[in-house]
């Protein structure tokens, strides 16, 4: 006889979160609770098949190339069809971008919606066979043009974001969300099927103890970031070295970020002299999920959430995490500027 005594019978599910806030908003007419609805049932399959890939012989190479020249995985393919399928079947999207597709997806006409999705749905899949931990990422903006959408409509700077998430497929499977009004943790909890609310308003430290980019360009790295680092290893002012931290998955290293501390930094370099990480469906989300938790997004040169995109698939200097972190390392920034 399970103990239903533990068994929470009022629980805050991200579904009836979502509800909630989708009532207290004037005049919503529920749109946007059903898209980000579809977008969980997504991460909910995803997180399935991450978990069964080696069951379920999901891993491997799927034989092609994506538009950003990584090599793609089964799971990816997988995941890109779920989220294409659950968004265009909300009725709430005219306009996809993902990473998979090298083109912008337009909704067809008898079922679209008001809002634009950025996604990367399988973040970080070059760990899938050695199971470290994956993610999925997604921005949602409000169109503003009249007409026959295009790919134009996903155009729009970060600080048009409507609402913004990560899953984080790790040793548990946890949603980051917000919709403008604070960060929200929810945990999937397996045996419901569903995502309960565990850390509300989340805010990240002042100033953490953990640095985290991929050394293996430090031969490529500008002076800044060198000096930077230098900084951190050797500090001249009689403080801590602070720690090396890097999972080589964006949402991985970030929610550590987040919950622990610090920054985590995938700046320009000599070999990538617009960064590595991507506008649109990685930085722009990430930085508004940060911002909300009271942390800074910076491309080096300028706020993230403020930068025009002029391609899908546009690649900007990428460098997040506490406030004073971010500002000290923009300190250098300046420093070295000519
Ligand atoms: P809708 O009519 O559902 O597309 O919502 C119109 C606007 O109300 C959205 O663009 C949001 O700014 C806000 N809104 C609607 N639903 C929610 C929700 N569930 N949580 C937070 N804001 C919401
Ligand atoms: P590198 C994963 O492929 C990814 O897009 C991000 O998740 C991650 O932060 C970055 O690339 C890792 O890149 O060059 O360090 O292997």
């Amino acid at each position: 006889m399970t103990d239903q005594s533990a068994f929470e019978t009022n629980v805050w599910t991200l579904t009836r979160f979502v509800m909630e806030t989708g009532r207290q908003a004037k005049g919503a007419t529920g749109e946007l609770t059903q898209l980000i609805n579809s977008t969980l049932t997504a991460i909910k399959a995803i997180s399935s098949a991450v978990r069964k890939a080696g069951l379920a012989h999901l891993q491997g190479i799927a034989g092609h190339i994506n538009v950003t020249g990584d090599e793609v995985k089964k799971l990816d393919v997988l995941s890109n069809d779920l989220v294409i399928n659950m968004l265009q079947a909300s009725y709430s999207t005219c306009v996809l971008v993902s990473e998979e597709n090298k083109e912008a997806i337009i909704t067809p006409a008898d079922k679209r919606g008001k809002y634009v999705v950025c996604f990367d749905p399988l973040d970080g899949s070059s760990n899938i066979d050695c199971l470290a931990p994956i993610g999925t990422i997604f921005a949602i903006y409000k169109r503003t043009s009249e007409g026959e959408p295009t790919e134009k409509d996903a155009l729009q700077p970060g600080n048009q974001i409507v609402c913004a998430g990560y899953a984080l497929y790790g040793s548990a499977t946890v949603v980051a969300m917000s919709t403008g009004a604070g960060l929200n943790f929810f945990m999937l909890d397996p045996a419901i099927g569903e995502f309960i609310l565990t850390d509300r308003n989340v805010k990240i430290k002042k100033k953490g103890k953990t640095y985290s980019l991929n050394e293996g360009y430090a031969k490529y790295f500008d002076p800044a970031v060198t000096e930077y680092l230098k900084h951190k290893k050797f500090p001249e002012d009689g403080g801590a070295p602070y720690g090396a931290r890097y999972v080589g998955s964006m949402v991985s290293d970030v929610h550590r970020t987040i919950a622990y501390g610090g920054i985590f930094l995938y700046p320009a370099n000599e070999k990538s002299p617009k960064g590595k990480l991507r506008l649109l469906y990685e930085c722009n989300p990430i930085a508004f999920l940060v911002e909300q938790a009271g942390g800074l997004a910076t491309t080096g040169t300028q706020r993230v959430l403020d930068v025009k995109p002029e391609a899908l698939h546009q690649r900007v200097p990428f460098v997040v995490g506490s406030p004073d972190d971010v500002e000290e390392y923009m300190s250098f920034v300046k420093k070295n500027q000519k």
